[in-house]
């Protein structure tokens, strides 16, 4: 049996809506950093990096660390939420832009104003601002496309929901200065297996 190894955040969230959306069965195992379960045996030996989210299949020797590759080889196993033909070059493009810009920056800044014991207030407003430059280039090209891939929901959708919905709750005025974004939002939160998924990780906010 596969099983999901979470964590409520962005990235767990990510992994758990996008085996939902492909309809590939799997367990949910919580792991809880408080109590150090990230460093344990059994995480440590399946990503010797001890993070999360790990999709571990030990009956066809699967395991698979992080949210993009989880949510990519879901869709590819599945032949789910994949870009529709001519659109893969957008889909990538979308994908590292929410994967390698965007999402870093939001983990920057929540390490920089809740983990680090004092705020930072240079690294506060640098990555303030990267987040404000992505999200008005997204909410641009959203108010033009009902999805990141025009009519086609797809894995970019998936990648960007738990960044629009969990991560933003630490912004300013959250999503509300971003009208495409709230739009796209609402139409994704709708649909039950992003609601499944987002149950099966949970949340922190
Ligand atoms: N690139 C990875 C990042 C994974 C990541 O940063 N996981 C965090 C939780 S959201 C983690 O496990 N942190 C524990 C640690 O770094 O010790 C992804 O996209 O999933």
């Amino acid at each position: 049996m596969r099983t999901l190894y979470t964590v409520p955040t962005a990235n767990g969230q990510r992994a758990s809506v996008a085996l939902e959306e492909c309809g590939i069965d799997y367990a949910v195992r919580q792991i809880d950093f408080a109590k150090g379960e990230h460093r344990s045996d059994e995480v440590l030996a399946l990503n010797p990096i001890g993070r999360l989210p790990i999709l571990s299949d030990p009956d066809s020797d699967l395991v698979v660390y992080g949210s993009l590759a989880i949510t990519r080889w879901a869709a590819m196993a599945s032949g789910e939420l994949l870009p529709p033909p001519g659109k893969e070059a957008d889909a990538e493009l979308w994908a590292g832009i929410i994967m390698t810009d965007l999402s870093p920056a939001f983990a920057s800044q929540f390490h920089l104003s809740v983990l680090a014991p004092e705020p930072h207030a240079w690294g506060l407003d640098y990555y303030a601002e990267v987040i404000q430059r992505v999200l008005g280039v997204i909410d641009g090209h959203l108010a033009d496309n009902e999805y990141f891939l025009g009519d086609a929901y797809s894995f970019v959708d998936v990648l960007m929901y738990p960044s629009a919905t969990s991560s933003t709750g630490r912004l300013e005025g959250g999503l509300e200065p971003y009208p495409a974004l709230c739009r796209w939002r609402d139409r994704v939160a709708a649909r039950p297996a992003v609601v499944r998924g987002m149950e099966a990780s949970g949340s922190l906010y």
